[in-house]
């Protein structure tokens, strides 16, 4: 299918004891025979002398052939597992650019060439770029789960659902004698796609905890000045991202970090301290705080151990998405109900991980099993739901557009997965994948 022959350092950063070099397409046979003599068997390591025509002994290592179309492509593939030398990776990707029909891959190439050959959908590719890129533990397992094809098989089986419906109601049409009341026998069809459209509301709201499970839950820190929020924030980060001093009003900007609680990503941000001011700068950090707390999945309110007024605290102010937290235990008395912690003495704070991850936690519990993951996957769901709200409310509509409504409904499912025409999404889908992959 492809007449050229890719290859690509897919490995990580060199120096490294082993460096892997992969290719894939046509030309692989004839390639490894210039650089390694015979061809190994398929499938079995041999360790082999890796040898250019003009420059000598390269280097020794672990050969590896796959014939396609049993390989990660579908096409002939290898692997060269080599010593990750700098100038022994560089030589071996300078002899392979060298030879007829090989260039270096771009990125996502392989992949590409995967979804291409057959060897995965859409989605599956998608869900390899996350695994990848996966940095927590919440990530990895969302990330592994798509990459055995559950999207797959869900939005596969919710497009059969659509196109026996289509036809039943096409069908209805053209035998329809002239006696029949068209639409009578269908009702069955639009129960059932009634109760599919539900399925697809209450499976889109789930793209909620892909995106918490993705781009982090968001806490946010608030509280008046000097209340020890970007103390807080530098014990939690473990490092001095913001500036402390016992200058009230020091915060201005929001301050960012991205921690691993327990697993998942965890955005916290610090923010200025609230209060009135006429300071023009202040004023506009406190209007940020305001926004940065109303987009927050959980704000923690730090009323501090040594204000005058921490015995009138009433923590019943919280709310789903609001704690109270006692800051500066160290100093003073703790208000009533509320979790106690100090940036000084490190109380407390093991808790309050613990508190930020069974929030996350509830969040992202009302999600089902299988979730749509990314906004792609959430904007092809939605397109598909309003074709399939058209088909059954509409009963103005002739039958056929009402038909018609429910193929486009499952062309937009199919682009999902890469079934239906996806031309124009390759490009982006693929071009975020590393050079290897
Ligand atoms: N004893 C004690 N002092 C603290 C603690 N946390 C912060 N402080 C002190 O309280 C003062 C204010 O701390 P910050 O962390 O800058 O407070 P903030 O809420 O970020 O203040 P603004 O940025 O002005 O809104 C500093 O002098 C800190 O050293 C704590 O847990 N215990
Ligand atoms: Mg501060």
């Amino acid at each position: 299918m492809f007449q050229d022959t890719i290859f690509a350092l897919s490995s990580g950063a060199l120096p490294s004891g082993v460096a892997i070099i992969r290719l894939s397409g046509p030309q692989v046979q004839s390639g490894l025979q210039t650089l390694v003599g015979n061809l190994p068997p398929p499938r079995q390591a041999v360790l082999r002398e890796i040898r250019a025509d003009d420059r000598g002994l390269l280097d020794r290592g672990l050969v590896l052939f796959f014939l396609g179309p049993n390989s990660f492509t579908g096409e002939d593939c290898a692997e060269l597992q080599i010593h990750g030398g700098r100038a022994v990776v560089s030589a071996i990707l300078h002899y392979l650019a060298n030879l007829e029909g090989f260039r270096p891959a771009e990125a996502g190439d392989f992949t590409r060439r995967a979804f291409l050959n057959g060897k995965m959908d859409l989605s599956g590719a998608e869900a390899l770029a996350d695994l990848i890129a996966a940095e927590t533990e919440t990530q990895r397992k969302l990330a592994i789960q798509n990459t055995s094809g559950r999207q797959r098989q869900l939005y596969g089986s919710w497009r059969t659902t659509l196109l026996r419906a289509r036809a039943f109601i096409e069908a209805e049409l053209d035998f329809a004698d002239e006696d029949d009341v068209p639409g009578s026998v269908s009702q069955r069809v639009w129960e059932n796609m009634r109760a599919l459209a539900a399925t697809l509301r209450s499976h889109i709201a789930g793209y909620a905890a892909a995106e918490i499970i993705r781009e982090g839950f968001r806490v946010v820190l608030i509280g008046a000045p000097n209340a020890g929020k970007s103390s807080l924030l530098n014990a939690l980060a473990r490092r001095e991202v913001a500036i402390v001093t016992d200058i009230p009003g020091t915060t201005r900007d929001l301050v960012e970090v991205s921690l691993d609680v327990r697993g998942l990503k965890v955005i916290v941000t610090d923010t200025a301290g609230i209060r009135e001011t006429d300071d023009v700068v202040e004023k506009l950090g406190v209007e940020r705080a305001h926004g940065a707390a109303r987009a927050a999945d959980l704000v923690i309110h730090l009323m501090p151990a040594d204000a005058a007024d921490i015995d009138r605290v009433n923590p019943l102010n919280e709310d789903n998405n609001r704690i109270v937290v006692t800051s500066k235990c160290d100093v003073g008395r703790v208000a009533r109900g509320t979790l106690a912690v100090s940036a000084v003495t490190g109380e407390g704070l093991e808790e309050l991980l613990d508190v930020i991850s069974s929030r996350a936690a509830a969040s992202l519990a009302l999600a089902e099993s299988t979730i749509p993951t990314r906004l792609r996957h959430k904007s092809h769901l939605s397109d598909c739901l309003s074709c399939i709200d058209v088909a059954v409310s509409r009963d103005d509509l002739p039958l056929e557009l009402r038909a018609e409504e429910l193929r486009q409904a499952a062309d937009h499912l199919g682009r999902i997965t890469g079934t239906t025409d996806v031309e124009d999404l390759l490009g982006v889908i693929f071009s975020e994948f590393c050079i290897g992959k």
